[in-house]
């Protein structure tokens, strides 16, 4: 299946600025070339673009409400065309906020065409708060929220239906930021995490058979990767690091066995933040995951049964 890389230069929903910049060091890191490498065919499409980042302060609770709807509807619809195209979208941000817009088209794609959705959502915090209980007004603190039909109107209704999704089409992974009231939320809504201490716990190889089970032919899988979901140490260009999350083989061996299923459908690579990254190191390694996650193993041997 053919790689579509959409940019989204904004950092429209975060409080910390610099994830606009986030597209043009993966490119510059070489992600186009890293996808072609594994036989995959992929086009670069550049960039969509929308409303400057005015940087006010939240207003009932969100930072940036209008210019937030307006790059989601914009990704929405470039995304979707992809996914009509037969094509793998690759959505580089640009931060979270913006996984509503492609989440939006790909459970779109998947309503119309009777695939079943499966998402992970790699990331150290659930982004599972409202208006009414977030820290920030910074609505890249919400979309998974919006997406299980918890929001704005201008956000929950994005590709024609909502909710978009069901708690019961997401697992987040790698979670270890949590605000007070998002706790309550999750657990009232039933959504499955599988957080640092679990994966401490029985390992990431055990976290991901959970959370991958289930998965078959007929499953469309999404992947979002927020890079604060990896360690600081190896991951410090980000703007809402926190400390204890996965090595660098830990991530790997998440990117491969994702790649062993066969049914990545979409990617989202967010929140990369160039400006407090070290010599692009962040981006690099994301550029190493996204080998891992197109094929690249080390020995050709069949890991699947
Ligand atoms: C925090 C931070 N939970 C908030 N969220 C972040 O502002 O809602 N998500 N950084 O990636
Ligand atoms: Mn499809
Ligand atoms: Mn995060
Ligand atoms: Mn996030």
């Amino acid at each position: 299946r053919p790689v579509s890389i959409i940019g989204v230069p904004t950092d429209i929903g975060a409080s910390a600025i610099g994830a606009r910049m986030g597209p043009e060091a993966l490119r510059v890191a070489g992600i186009v070339e890293a996808i072609a490498r594994y036989g995959c065919p992929v086009s670069d499409w550049g960039n969509v673009t929308g409303p400057l980042n005015p940087q006010r302060g939240p207003v009932d609770g969100f930072r940036h409400l209008d210019e937030v709807a307006a790059w989601n509807r914009t990704l929405h619809d470039a995304i979707f065309a992809e996914l009509e195209k037969g094509s793998l979208p690759l959505m580089v941000g640009g931060d979270h906020c913006l996984a509503i817009g492609s989440i939006s088209a790909v459970a779109r794609h998947c309503r119309e065409r009777g695939h079943k959705l499966r998402i992970l959502w790699l990331d150290a915090h659930a982004d599972f708060n409202t208006s009414a209980i977030t820290p920030s007004g910074n609505i890249h603190g919400m979309p998974v929220a919006c997406l299980c039909g918890h929001g704005p109107a201008e956000l929950t209704g994005i590709g024609g239906r909502t909710p978009v999704i069901s708690p019961a089409d997401i697992r987040l992974i790698g979670i270890r930021s949590v605000d007070e009231g998002e706790k309550r939320f999750l657990l009232e809504q039933g959504v499955e995490v599988f957080d640092m201490r679990y994966i401490d716990e029985v390992g990431m190889r055990r976290t991901l058979e959970m959370a991958l089970d289930g998965v078959d032919e007929d499953t469309h899988l999404h992947v979002s990767l927020d890079v604060d979901f990896l360690d600081p140490e190896i991951a410090p260009g980000v703007g809402t690091t926190v400390r204890g999350g996965p090595t660098y083989r830990e991530a790997q061996l998440c990117m491969e066995m994702i790649a062993d299923t066969g049914r990545l459908g979409s990617l989202d690579i967010m929140e990369l933040n160039p400006a407090l990254d070290h010599r692009n190191m962040t981006a690099e390694l994301a550029v190493d995951l996204v080998e891992s996650l197109f094929g690249k193993s080390t020995l050709l041997r069949l890991y699947q049964s």
